[in-house]
């Protein structure tokens, strides 16, 4: 008898575990849409049509290898949309001697595999996870006894396992990290590279017409779909952004612009996310363009650092401290979410542009996610479960394993230090620092105080106020600490009474 393999939709490499020693004439591959992984929380609908356009695609193409595969439309009659019962259905009417499948990305999904091999009326084998480079279990003995998990440590220790960017057991160029040459804001009249975008074929077209009918009232447009859903589509978008965007992707890093969502991003991550590409030869062919003389260093080394550093090390932190890891919530926030994280109707123009490009788009690039929506949401304590489920939803690359790490820690502060030293919090400035967003806005970003006043600024100096028992002591907060020492009893009412009219006026409800 044959074996079932069941591929999870962001699995979708046939070079995946589960599908390594497949026997064609043998076994059946697994596909299922199910209504409980669209809805566990409320996907962004360009995230689902992403998923069935690529799971579409990527079962066509191992049919056209004389591959047997089972595929389970969401529409089909009889789906129970649930992963264990659609295995359970599978095993009923095919004969099949064992199931075989990778380990998936989260850990909802993880518990549910554990009761397979209980369940299920033959063996189950769950295959470690192929998909990134560093195993859990070296992450896991890295970070064993360990509260403090810094990013840096690790990213050496995969430059030298894996030798990328490294010259005879030293890094290239003789540093590590080229981070101070990557804070450049965008130059006024500054043109970025037009990008490729995918036209939807017509299974894709019909999946977004299914997507509109089913999860009407999920958020989020998808008139602008043009995300690349077969792998040839997403090695066609890496070497665009290799050839187009890497050269400068360095520079302008942290940098925001109105109406121009993409700049020199890679909007890659979809396709990483659900295997359409490797970690590893999206890092060789950043190398191999910076060995061919066709980016700097610097760009090269940026790029390689947030794939094979950052989303590593979250992967590894998310699956060496789960299930605790989001439980705890070292601010004790709890505001609940407003409304306009979801409509965009504030004026805070900033906040606006990044839920407006989400919705159009399903995408924001890190610093927005990081230092708008992300800083807004610590210096308003904003709870942070209901944080989580925002960034779970909005974006189509969104998977927990990389999700919570990057709001529960790096942006929330919610772990009490175990991925970031110290809350990223920022005023205004920062924000009219890197973008133009400041220019449009009802806010006035150079005033402190007052109705006028840019939010932030009350908001940042009222968050170390609220927090500074927890906060005071911590070495890389001194310096905003001792400014504060230095306010007197008026400014400091001031900031209170501002905040607390501003976040009374803050309503969860439309
Ligand atoms: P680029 O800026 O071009 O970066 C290249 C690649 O590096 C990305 O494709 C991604 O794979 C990787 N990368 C960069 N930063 C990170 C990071 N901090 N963690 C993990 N991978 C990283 N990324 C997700 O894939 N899914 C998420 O749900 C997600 N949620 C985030 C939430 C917050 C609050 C923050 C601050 C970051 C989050 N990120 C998430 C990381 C990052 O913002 C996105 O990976 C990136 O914006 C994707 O766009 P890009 O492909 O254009 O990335
Ligand atoms: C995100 C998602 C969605 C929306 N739908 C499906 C689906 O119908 N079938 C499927 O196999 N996978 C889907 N996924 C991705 C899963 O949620 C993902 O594989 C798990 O969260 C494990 O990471
Ligand atoms: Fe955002 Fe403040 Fe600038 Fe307005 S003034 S865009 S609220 S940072």
């Amino acid at each position: 008898k044959g074996a079932l393999r069941l591929v999870l939709g962001d699995q979708l490499n046939t070079r995946i575990a589960s599908l390594t020693d497949l026997d064609p004439e043998h076994d059946t591959v697994l596909l299922v849409e199910v209504r409980d992984e669209a809805t566990y929380v409320r996907h962004h609908k360009q995230k689902i049509a992403f998923l069935f356009a690529a799971m579409r695609h990527f079962a066509q193409g191992l049919r056209d290898e004389g591959v047997n595969v089972a595929y389970v439309e969401l529409t089909d009659p009889g789906n129970t949309h649930s992963f264990t019962g659609e295995l359970e259905r599978a095993l009923a009417r095919l004969s099949v001697g064992r199931v075989v499948v990778t380990e998936p990305g989260e850990w909802r999904v993880w518990e549910m595999m554990q009761d397979w091999r209980e369940t299920l009326s033959v063996p189950v084998e769950i295959r470690a996870d192929n998909r990134f480079l560093c195993p859990r279990e070296d992450f896991a003995g890295w970070a064993e006894g360990k509260h403090h998990l810094r990013m840096e440590t690790f990213y050496r220790g995969m430059r030298k396992r894996t030798g990328l960017l490294m010259e005879g057991g030293e890094p290239v160029g003789g540093r590590w990290n080229f981070d101070a040459e990557n804070r450049k804001r965008l130059p006024k009249g500054h043109r970025v590279p037009d990008r490729i975008g995918f036209q939807p074929d017509a299974v894709t077209r019909e999946v977004i017409a299914l997507v509109e009918q089913e999860f009407a009232d999920h958020f989020g447009d998808t008139a602008a779909f043009s995300w690349p859903v077969t792998r040839a589509d997403a090695l066609a978008a890496l070497k665009h952004f290799i050839a187009e965007c890497l050269p400068t992707f360095g520079d302008y890093q942290d940098a925001m612009k109105g109406g121009e969502p993409f700049l020199y991003h890679a909007l890659l991550s979809p396709a990483l996310n659900a295997g359409l590409l490797t970690a590893e030869e999206v890092c060789r062919e950043a190398e191999r363009a910076y060995k061919d003389g066709e980016a700097p260093l610097h760009c090269a080394e940026g790029f390689i650092r947030q794939i094979l550093g950052w989303r590593e090390y979250v992967r590894g932190l998310y699956w060496a401290r789960m299930p605790e890891y989001r439980a705890s919530n070292a601010l004790d926030a709890g505001r609940p979410l407003p409304w306009f994280y979801w409509s965009g109707e504030t004026d805070l123009n900033c906040i606006r542009q990044v839920v407006d490009q989400t919705r159009s788009h399903a995408y924001a690039h890190h610093i927005q996610r990081l230092m708008v929506t992300g800083n807004f949401a610590l210096i308003a304590g904003l709870s942070p479960a209901e944080v989580e489920e925002w960034y779970l939803v909005v974006f189509a690359d969104a998977y927990e394993w990389v999700e919570l790490p990057n709001v529960h820690g790096m942006v929330l502060w919610a772990d009490g230090g175990v991925m970031g030293s110290k809350p990223y919090a920022a005023s205004g400035a920062y924000i009219d620092r890197m973008s133009d967003y400041c220019a449009d806005c009802a806010y006035d970003v150079r005033t402190k105080n007052g109705e006028r006043a840019c939010p932030f600024n009350y908001l940042y100096w009222n968050f170390l106020i609220e927090n500074e028992e927890i906060l005071s002591g911590n070495q890389r907060m001194a310096m905003p600490y001792r400014t504060l020492a230095k306010m007197d009893e008026a400014r400091r009412k001031e900031i209170r009474r501002d905040a607390s009219r501003f976040l009374a006026s803050l309503s969860p409800e439309p």
